[in-house]
Formats: structure tokens, sequence, C-alpha cells
């Protein structure tokens, strides 16, 4: 048995049923064969056992009350996954389906991609089983300080700073932070995704979209290529899916694609952003109501998706943004994308493509960005965030989106480097999956036996 099929068993026994988190911690140790075969100090330390066992899990009842006056219980969580290199940062899901084993998965990612931005933050993720589809602003206030009421003991600016991820936006950063404030009487960067108002950075919200057009163009100019004028396929139609939509109108790409949990638009003439913008940030509605405001585009609902995968890889595009959910790329939507001459694909969801499509990818020699490179702008900007609260500051627009812009640049070095020092050129998740793991693994190693 090779060191990744005993990990992945021992895993199996010690947290039965967490598919996803296997899924990812496979794929990052597969990638650390060369490494690991050549730095004997991990072997000795047992970082692989370490790593993959979280610091800390904390879950936990959240009840509230609905309008009607029906009690609720959910499941909350908040996996404290690894802080060798700073405090505890990772986002906050809301999402019906939600279960230990992908919080867990997130929390690993979170935890790569986090060193990979060089900044001083650890990993971590949370959540709940919530579904927060057709509720009140009243109901998801209630549901937010039922949920920080058993949190705000774990969090603090230096120990675990949450923010925003699926379910999670502005609005509930902001009843989250409020009742923080009224349960421990500090106002401190506790969350980051906070209102311009009161605490929040410009560029926060844009960030992960536009850091990953950012990165597909650090692809594209390797190869010498460019972004304007291609035509592109975007998956969601959330926070990620809408600010990269904007990025690519900037660099004269043009977005064809979007879509939520009942179906994919496909508008020839390019994606509508205000349109977007308002039935998903404003109305908050499906998108099937986008084809009543324009004509030309259609709306493909689930129930006519092929069964192998998603109606948009199978539009013809020249490059692809996932930017949904884990594993809404398969094998055959890959072979799709090959075969209609997609060059690039550039992840803003985490873990968007099944182990199997990533292989045909990378067989493919598609210019390919894995999430935890790709979308990590967003949380290097939350560190900006961070940085700007801690000094009292508030920087400008510009000055984020330069950093925001560098931070990706060196990103995308930093992984074809590690790539081509190993021997894989090319091979963005291997480099990023290496360079992560080495600055985590060193600074664990120095830390000691914690
Ligand atoms: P949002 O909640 O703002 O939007 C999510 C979008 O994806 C919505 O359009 C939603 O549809 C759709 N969606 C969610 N789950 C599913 C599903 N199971 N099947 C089909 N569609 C689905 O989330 P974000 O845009 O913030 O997050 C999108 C992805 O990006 C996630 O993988 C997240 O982890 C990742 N990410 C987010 C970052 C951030 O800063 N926000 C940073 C880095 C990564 P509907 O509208 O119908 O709910
Ligand atoms: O997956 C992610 O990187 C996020 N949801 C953002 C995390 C953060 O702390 O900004």
């Amino acid at each position: 048995m090779t060191y990744v099929h005993e990990t992945i068993v021992a895993l199996q026994r010690s947290s039965p049923a967490q598919t996803e988190f296997y899924q990812a911690v496979e794929e990052i140790l597969e990638s650390l064969r060369a490494v690991l075969e050549t730095e004997e100090r991990y072997r000795r330390h047992a970082i692989i056992e370490r790593i993959v066992e979280p610091e800390r899990q904390i879950m936990f009842r959240v009840p509230w009350m609905d309008d009607h006056g029906n009690i609720h219980v959910n499941k909350g969580y908040r996996v404290e996954f690894n802080s060798a290199l700073g405090p505890y940062k990772g986002g906050l899901r809301f999402h019906p389906n939600l279960n230990a084993g992908i919080i867990k998965f997130l929390g690993f990612e979170q935890v790569f991609k986090n060193a990979l931005t060089g900044l001083p933050i650890g990993g971590g993720k949370g959540g709940a089983n919530f579904d927060p589809k057709g509720r009140s602003d009243a109901e998801i206030m209630r549901f937010c300080q039922s949920f920080m009421n058993e949190m705000y003991r774990h969090v603090g600016p230096n120990t675990d700073v949450p923010a925003g991820d699926v379910g999670v936006g502005a609005r509930e950063i902001g009843y989250l932070f409020g009742q923080y404030k009224r349960l421990t009487g500090r106002y401190e960067g506790v969350l980051t995704g906070k209102s311009l108002l009161w605490g929040g950075s410009l560029v926060r919200k844009e960030a992960t979209g536009y850091g990953c057009v950012y990165f597909a163009q650090e692809m594209l100019a390797n190869q010498g290529l460019e972004l304007a004028g291609r035509d592109c396929l975007v998956s969601g139609g959330g926070n990620v899916a809408i600010y990269l939509i904007e990025k690519l109108y900037q660099c004269g790409a043009r977005p064809l694609t979007c879509s939520d949990s009942t179906g994919t638009i496909h508008d020839p003439d390019g994606i509508k952003l205000e349109t977007l913008k308002t039935l998903k940030e404003v109305e908050k509605v499906s998108l099937k109501n986008y084809v009543q405001r324009h004509v030309r585009a259609h709306f493909i609902p689930l129930d006519d998706y092929p069964e192998d995968g998603h109606a948009v890889w199978r539009i013809p595009g020249e490059l692809a943004f996932p930017c949904a959910t884990q594993n809404e790329l398969t094998r055959a939507d890959a072979e799709a994308l090959v075969n209609n001459g997609c060059i690039a694909v550039s992840e803003g969801a985490n873990m968007p493509s099944t182990p199997d499509a990533v292989d045909l990818l990378l067989d493919a020699k598609l210019l390919y960005g894995p999430g935890k490179a790709a979308n990590a702008g967003g949380v290097a900007t939350s560190q900006f965030e961070m940085a700007q609260n801690a000094s009292m500051q508030r920087w400008t627009f510009e000055q984020v989106d330069t950093q925001l812009k560098a931070i990706m640049a060196d990103i995308y070095a930093r992984a074809r480097d590690t790539a081509i020092k190993y021997e894989a050129p090319g091979n963005i998740v291997l480099g990023a999956n290496i360079a992560g793991f080495t600055r985590v693994a060193d600074a664990m190693i120095e830390q000691g036996l914690v």
C-alpha cells in the first residue's frame, strides 16, 4: 500500500463517510509524492498524519424560530484546521446539504490556499446545514444570532477570523458581527467581508472573481495569449460569478453563461451584468427570470442537463470558469470543453472539477488553474481587511486592487516554478499543492510537536 492509500484508509476508519474530504486529501497527497521522497524531514515529523487532522472541530446546535413561531434546529460547524501560519482563516457556508465531510474538505483546501498566498493566515472553515432560500430578513438575523451565540467563544481577531462563502454574504456578516459585539462588548476585526460602512475593505466583495480572472490572465500571458475578445463560460450566479463576469467585461472578454441551483443561462449576446446583479443580489430569485428580460437568451433547467454532467460546459467557449460548487465539472464535461476548443480553466469555486476531469484537462494540456490557487484572491483580500482593521487604516480601491493583482501573479509564478522544479512543467495543481504544503509543513516542524 502506498502512503496515499494508507492515509485514506486510516481516514475512512477514523472519520467515516466524508467523501469530499477524502477526495481533497487524495488530490493533495498524490501531488506530494516527489517532495515526500526527497525531503525526509516531513516523514520524520509525521507531517502527513498531523496535517490531515484538524487541530480542533467544533460542532454545535443552532436552534432558531421562524416568523410563524415554529422551532428549527440546525447543525453548526467551525473546523479550526491548521494555525501554523497564523490565526485560522476561512469562510462560513450556509447550505442545506452541508455536512462534516464538506466542511473538512473546505478547511483542508483552505490551509494550502492560505499558505500559497504567502500571507500570515492559517486555515479553517465553518457553516451550517441551514437553507437561507425563502427565509425573511428577520429569520436570517435570528439564525445568525443563534449561530454566533456559540461561535463567539471560539473566534477572535488573533485566533480565528471567519468570512463569507456560499449562502453567507454582507447581510449575514452584519448580523453575525452585531451579535459578536453584543456578546463580547468588543468592536474588532473578528470577521471579514464586512460592510464598507463599518470596517470592510474595498475590493473584498469583488476579490474572488477579479482574482480568478487575474489568475487566468497570468496563465494566458505565460503562453503569450490574451483574454480580450474570447468567449467565456461561467457557472454560478453568486458573489464569485458576478464579479468574475464584471472583470471579464472590463478585460474585453465575452461571458456567455451563468448558472444557479435551478439551471443555466446561455446568452449569445453576452450575460447582462446588471440583470444578473438585480436577480441574484437584490431580488434573490431564480435565473429563469433572466429570459423574460432578454429574449435571445436561453434557460436550460436542471432536468435538461446531460446525465453525466453540467449543461454549461457543453456550450462552446474558449475559457471556462467554474464558480458555483464542488464537483460541478465532470470528466464528460472536460471532454466536451476540450472538443469544443477550450484552452483554459480557472476555478473560482473550491474543488469544482472531479479528479478524473482534472486528469483529462492536464492530459489535454489545457491551462488549468485549480481553485486553491485561482480563487485565493478572496481570502488574500480578507487578510488585507484584517491588516486595515488592525492598523485602523483604510486603503483605496486602487491600493487593494493593485495588491490583489500582485498576489495572484505571485501565486501563479510560485505554482508554475514549483511545478518546473519538480519536473512537471505546466502542472499548476502539483505546483500549487507542493508550494502550499512546504510552507505549512516547515512552519509546523519549526513550532515543534503541537
Ligand atoms: P454564493 O452563495 O454567492 O453563490 C453560489 C452560487 O452557486 C449561486 O448561484 C448558487 O445558486 C450556486 N450553487 C451553490 N450550490 C450549488 C449547487 N449545489 N448546485 C448548483 N448551484 C449551486 O457563493 P459564492 O459565489 O461566494 O461561492 C461560490 C463558490 O466559490 C463556492 O465553491 C465557494 O466555496 C467558492 N469561493 C468563494 C469565495 C468568496 O469569497 N465568496 C472565495 C473562494 C472560493 P442559487 O443562487 O440558486 O443558490
Ligand atoms: O473559500 C474561500 O477562500 C472563502 N470562502 C473566503 C475565505 C475568507 O476568509 O475570506
